[in-house]
């Protein structure tokens, strides 16, 4: 049978078989050959007994974030609030670059729209879709935009990033119409003062798989700074046209990315982001 790993706590692994949990242990063979199973492994498993059995066998994994250690997500919900805390779009941005390189699907989440002037949230809305990402607005406070964010989440495997406090527990208690993740309730279980998620878990609930992550998550990724400039699509079909073939658009003379950003053509934003991403990876 195979499933897939939705919790785990020590040594168990909480397998989902059809439409039973399947508390297991891996075999021996399983973990020399993979030294650490993650939420998100789809595994062979072998029945002991009704809600008990040994996991076997994994399957290859198609991607794997770091923090929180999770595999094969199809979608990374990039939570970003307009207002308390203000917008990081350098997050954002290297979020989007890691989503690229590992074959997940970067959708852009604005939250607390509530607190801010519409135009500027739109204006935010326009770059990214524009390039050709999705964008949703929402507000989990006066319930906007919800229902359409919800369709984004159907069968798929989607995990929630952003910094602390952007909202992501509140939304996902919102989505799922259940108050299943502890949002930023001011109590006593940590010195934060704040619920923190302490191990990772897969939430399901009509058709959507979502993980909610604690606070921020770290995006290291091996990418040479020198490639950076293919994971902004909005470049490409620009960067043929530099006159130096190892153009990395910053001080060259006759960049064509450059003069796209004079013309309007590329977003300031993202281009002066760009060369601060470039620049504190050279160092
Ligand atoms: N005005 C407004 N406040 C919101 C909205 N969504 C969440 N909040 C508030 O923002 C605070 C933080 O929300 P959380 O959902 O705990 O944020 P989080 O991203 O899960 O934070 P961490 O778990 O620390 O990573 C809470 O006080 C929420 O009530 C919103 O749409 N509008
Ligand atoms: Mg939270
Ligand atoms: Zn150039």
């Amino acid at each position: 049978m195979t499933g897939k790993i939705y919790k785990i706590l020590s040594n168990f692994h909480y397998v989902k078989v059809d439409d039973r949990i399947i508390e297991c242990k891996a075999q021996g063979k399983v973990k020399r050959e993979i030294q650490k199973l993650l939420v998100g492994d789809n595994v062979q498993v072998e029945l002991i007994d009704n809600n008990k059995g040994n996991i076997i066998g994994v399957e290859k994994r198609k991607n794997q974030l770091l923090r929180p250690n999770v595999a094969n997500l199809d979608k990374l919900i990039i939570t970003v609030s307009m207002k308390s805390p203000d917008p990081d779009y350098i997050l954002l941005d290297k979020q989007i670059i890691y989503c690229l390189f590992n074959n997940i699907i970067p959708i852009i989440c604005l939250t607390k729209i509530d607190l801010i002037d519409e135009n500027e949230y739109l204006r935010i809305k326009n770059i990214y879709e524009k390039i050709g990402y999705k964008v949703y607005c929402v507000s989990s406070i006066d319930n906007i935009g919800i229902d359409s964010l919800k369709n984004e989440l159907k069968n798929c495997f989607c995990v929630f990033s952003g910094n602390s406090g952007v909202g992501k527990s509140t939304l996902i208690n919102k989505v799922i119409g259940k108050d299943i993740m502890n949002s930023g309730v001011i109590s006593s279980k940590n010195q934060r003062g704040k619920h923190t998620t302490r191990h990772v878990q897969i939430i399901e609930n009509d058709d959507m798989l979502l993980v909610d992550t604690p606070g921020f998550s770290l995006f290291d990724c091996n990418i040479p700074y020198k490639d950076i400039e293919l994971y902004y699509e909005e470049f490409n079909d620009y960067i043929n046209n530099c006159e130096f073939k190892d153009c990395l658009h910053i001080k060259e003379e006759n960049c064509a990315v450059k003069n796209a950003v004079k013309n309007g053509l590329i977003s300031k934003d993202r281009y002066e982001r760009y060369i601060t991403i470039v620049n504190s990876m050279r160092i």
